[in-house]
């Protein structure tokens, strides 16, 4: 059976855009303005330039084009905080985001409340190209969201270098959970359709809807835990060459990885650091901050292999939707459930490739996913960093195989008989 959506209304885009900027505003709350600086690495950008990048993509893609009389603050911040929009014009070196330190975390709050009032104000007037306007602010707040997620793991990140391990929200006691024994459900599969069905918002690259072929198969009843990534670690799968995919096994070995990433041995316990602090690692929750490669190589120790995202797709619309995402303010996994929402993206074996049909939009904004699509995986399910706003069965998010810094976790999956 088929669990329809519910059939969307219109949506409140005043209110979608009120509630995003305001969930943002949150995150950021704990942060002094040196944390908001910091950046890590170059895949990860300060908290203030994700503020400010946001800020800029309604600016860039609503108030510019659409807004009449709009003036920005600053013209010169269109070159600081366009990401990767080679047709929106230049922009600064992605790796040196960190070294702004103006405009400042109160100069980028400003920013921020001039553009809010902006859209507001062109929102309420209700003129203009109307549908122009209410589908990319609706764009721009899906936008915001997928940086939600970035800030949290952003941070994570750039904190974990810290030797005094800071804790962005006071840690809870250790759960005290029950092991949910790993078994494989069976599905049909066959001659399906798969990717969005033009209800409610979506990203371009989840469309077109297209029939494709998918033969019997078997799914794990929840995710890979960090009590199975031990058992991984201690049947030496880290040191086992069968196991791994060769360039894998050549970024493991340069990178001297031996477990996944916030993790270190305390006298012969697991220790892990999230956003909540170090704590022991938590056997039943799903193993979180594994690459592709690893994920790979850990399905292959266990006999079985990852699911495509067409097998994952088909689950998830079977599958109500809860879980622990954002909302739930953990900021890190909690036991595993036999939900296959929220807590850790899963690496699924899928490139990121169009579907069959797709073509990226007209313009600047036929950036935003078009052009990322070789050499990245297909995650499906979001985690215990996405705003559960943000999902739906057909979602599909993509990283490189070799990186380790978001929520990345795995399912294992099987052919079946
Ligand atoms: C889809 C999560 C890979 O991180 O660059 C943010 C999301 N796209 N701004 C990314 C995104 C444009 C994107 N991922
Ligand atoms: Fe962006």
């Amino acid at each position: 059976m088929t669990v329809s959506m519910h059939p969307q209304s219109a949506p409140d885009y005043a209110t979608l855009f009120t509630e995003t900027r305001a969930r943002t505003h949150a995150i950021v709350a704990p942060l002094t303005p040196e944390d908001m600086a910091l950046q890590s690495m170059e895949d990860a950008s300060p908290a203030k330039w994700h503020l400010a990048h946001t800020t800029w993509f309604f600016e860039e893609f609503i108030l510019k084009p659409h807004a009449p009389n709009y003036r920005s603050p600053d013209e010169r911040f269109a070159f600081l905080f366009n990401s990767y929009y080679v047709q929106a014009g230049p922009r600064h070196a992605r790796d040196k985001r960190g070294l702004i330190s103006r405009p400042g975390v109160e100069d980028v709050l400003a920013y921020r409340a001039h553009v809010d009032s902006q859209l507001q104000a062109l929102l309420q007037s209700g003129t203009g190209d109307t549908e122009a306007i209410h589908s990319i602010t609706e764009l721009g707040c899906h936008h915001e969201m997928q940086h939600q997620e970035l800030l949290v793991t952003d941070l994570l990140h750039a904190f974990s270098y810290n030797p005094l391990m800071p804790v962005y929200r006071a840690p809870e006691p250790l759960e005290t959970t029950q092991e949910i024994a790993h078994r494989f459900t069976s599905h049909a599969g066959g001659l399906v359709e798969i990717g969005h069905d033009g209800d409610g918002f979506a990203y371009d690259c989840e469309g077109p809807r297209h029939k494709t072929y998918v033969a019997p198969y078997q799914l794990g009843n929840r995710a890979a835990t960090n009590r199975d990534w031990i058992a991984f670690m201690q049947d030496g799968g880290y040191d086992d060459v069968t196991l791994w995919l060769m360039e894998g096994w050549v970024v493991k070995q340069r990178e001297g990885w031996d477990s996944p990433l916030y993790w270190w041995l305390q006298d012969g316990v697991y220790w892990s650091y999230s956003l909540r602090g170090a704590q022991p690692v938590n056997l039943d929750a799903p193993v979180v901050h594994v690459s592709y490669y690893e994920a790979e190589a850990f399905a292959r120790w266990a006999g079985a292999r990852l699911a495509t995202e067409a097998e994952w797709e088909l689950a998830a619309r079977d599958t109500p939707l809860t879980g622990n995402f954002l909302d739930n303010k953990n900021f890190r996994p909690t036991a595993a459930t036999e939900s296959l929402w929220g807590n850790v993206w899963e690496w699924t074996q899928s490139p990121f490739t169009p579907y069959p049909g797709f073509k990226p939009p007209e313009g600047a904004l036929g950036e935003y996913n078009g052009k990322f699509m070789v050499n990245q995986m297909v995650l499906r399910g979001g985690s215990c960093a996405t705003a559960i706003a943000q999902m739906r069965p057909s979602y599909r998010t993509f990283f490189y195989p070799h990186q380790r810094w978001q929520m990345l976790g795995l399912r294992l999956a099987k052919d079946q008989g």
